[in-house]
């Protein structure tokens, strides 16, 4: 039986025990739930780009960005036939508000309530990205106030209760050496239990590191690469994505007029454009020639920054003919493909297993703390498949490398992380192949790596918890050399 079966078989149970207490309800939609897209929230401080970057994942500006009431809100993002926004208040009952969209953000009418008294706001909009999974675009942690960072808590995912979020993108900002910023928004915040398992980070405005430069995204990419091996971001996420947000969310929804403003700027000789674009305030005032007004101007570093202005003009002189090609360009330089990537292979391919594990934290946190006739047998229900399943398995060992409690040499680590699919489901990566790999390298590959992890589980001097892991690894080579069977 599958673990959305299992999960939802002891659901089923669940609702039984608890009907007619008022938590039967609730146990219902936790269930629909397993069926619903995978919720993932973003989030991370206040103007660290979470709004942009939503924006430019679903390829329409539909949130909020900079300051406003609304993006203070917790703000769900749902696909559906109609557009809709409904506000929940924290008292009372759900009210549809209405809104306005010209080309840009959503405009929410609160209709009178006070941005304090709304739970959330849930957005229905039509959209292919929001069909895969919704997104909860949180307000900021660490500043506003104390009440509006607990709200962007709320949703995050704590380790052992239930969470409306199943996955998290943690934005981050690098704005100096060193800076962590988003670390020390953990260690800032007791409630905060940050998890790997279900957690990336972003390396956001990747842009602005060094300033604009043209290699910007090369240093955020290294940036990223260092973050990435540092214990402390390895015990909060996966992994570390640069992406330059803004500039992703431009492209996607580049316009003709805006293509037509860069072309002028590409027409400009080359020394003479680097100096113009050396800084905004150059870009805005300078080279009245140019043609642009200051509004037009002003306009074009709000959506693209300075580094975009720069890559996009460098792009169109070198030859992007069309606004298509242009956008494409753009949209490759900004890393936001290599997200979507990282999203599919951690995320939205281990939909299941993250589903099922929003569900079963929640029934878990009920029967601790609503013990009622019958439910110690779904307790005892919900521990057993937590306990055998294999998948829940191969995340504990992945929490549990990342939390630095299983020790070997780094490069058996990296396997071990590799195998149970830390960097992706897929036997092509488990097995650190290429994406073409034949069934018989497949299966050559998965074979060997058995032997290998056979054997450090039985080696007498493996340390204990080695060898739990690496029987973990034994189950998914031997998993993965049943599917290949299967599919030959
Ligand atoms: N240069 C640059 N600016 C960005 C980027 N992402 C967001 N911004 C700007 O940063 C400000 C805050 O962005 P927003 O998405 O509202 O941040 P949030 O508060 O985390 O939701 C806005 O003015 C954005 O235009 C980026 O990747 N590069
Ligand atoms: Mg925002």
């Amino acid at each position: 039986m599958s673990l959305t079966d299992r999960t939802r078989g002891v659901l089923t149970r669940a609702i039984d025990v608890y009907r007619g207490t008022g938590h039967d309800a609730r146990l219902t939609a936790v269930r629909n739930r397993l069926d619903e897209p995978l919720r993932v929230a973003i989030a991370g401080r206040v103007k660290s780009g979470k709004s942009t970057l939503l924006n430019a994942l679903v390829g329409e500006r539909l949130a909020p960005t900079d300051a406003g009431e609304c993006t203070r809100i917790v703000t769900w993002y749902v696909d559906g036939h109609t557009y809709e926004v409904v506000a929940r208040p924290r008292k009372g009952e759900p009210r549809q508000l209405r809104f306005r969209r010209e080309d840009d953000a959503i405009e929410v009418d609160l209709g009178g309530l006070e941005p304090a008294d709304v739970d959330q706001l849930v957005v229905t909009w039509p959209s292919q990205t929001l069909r895969t999974a919704t997104l909860i675009d949180t307000p900021g942690i660490g500043s506003l106030s104390e009440q509006v960072s607990r709200r962007a808590w709320e949703v995050l995912a704590a380790d052992e209760e239930e969470t409306p979020a199943d996955a998290v993108l943690y934005l981050m900002r690098h704005l100096h050496a060193g800076d962590l910023d988003f670390l020390r928004a953990f260690q800032d915040t007791e409630v905060s239990r940050p998890n790997p398992v279900n957690a990336i980070g972003v390396l956001s405005r990747a842009d602005e590191i060094g300033v604009g430069r043209i290699d910007s995204m090369a240093s955020a990419r290294r940036i990223a690469a260092r973050l990435s091996t540092e214990p402390n971001v390895r015990r909060v996420v996966q992994t570390v994505v640069p992406v330059a947000g803004l500039l992703a969310e431009t492209a996607v929804t580049l316009t003709e007029t805006e293509v037509a403003q860069l072309r002028r700027v590409a027409d400009v000789p080359l020394r003479e454009a680097d100096d113009l674009l050396l800084t905004a305030d150059r870009f805005a005032e300078r080279m009245p020639e140019l043609g642009l007004t200051s509004i037009e101007r002003e306009a074009l570093l709000a959506r693209f920054g300075l580094f975009g202005v720069r890559l996009a003009s460098g792009l169109l002189r070198r030859g992007a003919a069309t606004a298509t090609e242009l956008a494409r360009d753009l949209g490759e330089r900004s890393g936001l493909g290599e997200l979507q990537e990282v999203l599919r292979s951690l995320f939205f391919e281990r939909r299941d297993v993250l589903k099922s594990r929003s569900a079963l934290l929640a029934v878990d946190t009920l029967v601790r703390t609503q013990p009622r006739p019958g439910s110690d047998a779904v307790a005892a229900e919900v521990e057993e498949i937590v306990a055998s399943a294999h998948p829940f398995n191969e995340l504990r060992v992945l929490s549990s490398v990342r939390a630095g409690w299983v020790i070997g040499k780094p490069d058996v680590v990296e396997d071990l992380e590799r195998i149970i699919g830390g960097g992706g489901g897929a036997p092509y990566l488990r097995l650190q192949l290429a994406s073409d790999a034949s069934r018989g390298e497949l299966t050559a590959a998965a074979t060997d790596a058995l032997a290998r992890w056979q054997r450090r589980a039985e080696n007498p001097m493996t340390a204990h918890e080695m060898v739990v892991a690496s029987r973990v690894a034994v189950r998914s080579c031997e998993g993965m050399l049943a599917e290949l069977g299967r599919a030959g």
